[in-house]
């Protein structure tokens, strides 16, 4: 196969697991993006050595460089896997909501089956290659390759958005010692709008582009450890989240161009996109284990999702006493 032959394939085999986007780049080291990503630590944005992420400060070397990861790394293949569902929060004032991603299977599961399949195609073509795969699961900047491969531009929120899908997807990366045609980064469509820093609840967009992770509800909600409190000026602006935050996305007007997913493990489980928050407290470990068994949010564990769900209650309570 010629090189222009490969990259078609893996165009048309990424389809054909039902991934929306495809976009290769090449493995070089990153520059610009590695120098921003070293001011995101210096500023503690990840929370710091104490806090919940400072594995983010960790493995430098193979966030600037891939090939500190796979040595013979040529290219790097970015797929986006569509989790738009045509759900959406209706919650009622005892209950808090699930943040999108989290509705129905752990991407976690699904994704890494796909890109495993996608590497055995691709080893059919050359058997010595090497592949490595990653989905939130290294230390890769996933977005700044997606921009790198054309998947789509970074809004001023952080996330990646694609002109065909808006931005709910996740990204999938291959690591590969194949050379391609390479994609080129698309240009930034978000021009004057200022929808998604307008509307952040807690002003963790500082400026666009730059998210202070410790003021995201999405961190305080599920990255951080069950007995630390979640600050009460947080909870009194976390606006009935209880797991995740889809604010940002919610009012991003590229969103309108969302095309719901041909992957059914992303259905919302039990048609369920808010939980009551007294059906969070008498819920007990086993019933627990059993209904989020592969779900997003076992990682915040029962304790986790139960401390979310008291600090939203009593910022509730707060505000019914100052109105009074
Ligand atoms: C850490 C992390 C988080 C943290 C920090 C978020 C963040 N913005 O970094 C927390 C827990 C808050 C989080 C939340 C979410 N996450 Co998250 N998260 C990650 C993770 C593991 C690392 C991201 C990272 O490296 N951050 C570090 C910062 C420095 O990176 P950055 O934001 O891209 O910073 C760049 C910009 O600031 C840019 N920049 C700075 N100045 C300027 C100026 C200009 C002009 C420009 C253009 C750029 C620019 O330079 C920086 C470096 O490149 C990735 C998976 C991965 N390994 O990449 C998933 C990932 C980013 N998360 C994802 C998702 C889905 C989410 C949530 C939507 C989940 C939810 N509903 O709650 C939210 C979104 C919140 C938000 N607005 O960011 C997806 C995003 C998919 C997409 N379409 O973009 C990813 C890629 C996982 C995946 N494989 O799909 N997440
Ligand atoms: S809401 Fe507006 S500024 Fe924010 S990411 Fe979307 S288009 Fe860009």
């Amino acid at each position: 196969m010629t090189i222009a032959e490969q990259t078609s394939f893996v165009h048309q085999r990424a389809r054909e697991l039902g991934f929306s986007l495809v976009g290769i780049a090449q493995a070089v080291p990153l520059e610009q993006e590695f120098l921003r990503y070293q001011e995101w630590l210096a500023q503690g944005f990840h929370g710091g050595e104490q806090g919940a992420m400072q594995y983010m400060a960790r493995n430098l070397d193979k966030r600037e460089d891939v090939r500190a990861i796979l040595p013979s790394a040529e290219s790097v293949i970015v797929v986006a896997q569509n989790y738009y569902t045509p759900f959406s929060h209706v919650p009622k004032q005892d209950e808090g909501k699930i943040s999108r991603y989290a509705w129905g299977t752990d991407y976690h599961e699904v994704i890494p089956p796909k890109l495993r399949t996608l590497c055995m195609a691709l080893s059919e073509i050359d058997p010595k290659a090497e592949h490595k795969i990653y989905t939130d699961t290294g230390a890769i900047l996933e977005k700044a390759w997606a921009v790198r491969a054309g998947i789509g531009w970074q809004g001023k929120h952080s996330n990646i958005i694609a002109r065909e899908i808006g931005s709910w997807f996740f990204l999938g990366i291959i690591l590969t010692s194949m050379k391609f045609i390479y994609d080129t980064p698309i240009k930034d469509y978000c021009v004057s709008c200022t929808a998604c820093i307008d509307a952040f609840p807690t002003n963790a967009i500082v400026s666009p582009y730059r998210v202070d992770a410790t003021q995201c509800i999405s961190y305080w909600t599920i990255e951080t450890k069950t007995q630390v409190d979640i600050p009460d000026t947080l909870a009194g602006a976390m606006e009935q989240w209880v797991f995740g935050c889809d604010t940002c996305q919610d009012v991003c007007p590229w969103n309108r161009f969302q095309v719901p997913t041909n992957e059914q493990a992303f259905m919302p489980r039990h048609e369920e996109t808010s939980l009551s928050f007294r059906r969070i407290e008498e819920f007990q470990q086993e019933e627990f284990s059993a209904r989020f068994r592969k779900s997003p949010l076992k990682r915040t564990k029962l304790a986790g999702l139960q401390r979310n769900a008291r600090a939203l209650q009593q910022a509730q309570a707060r505000n019914t006493l100052n109105i009074e």
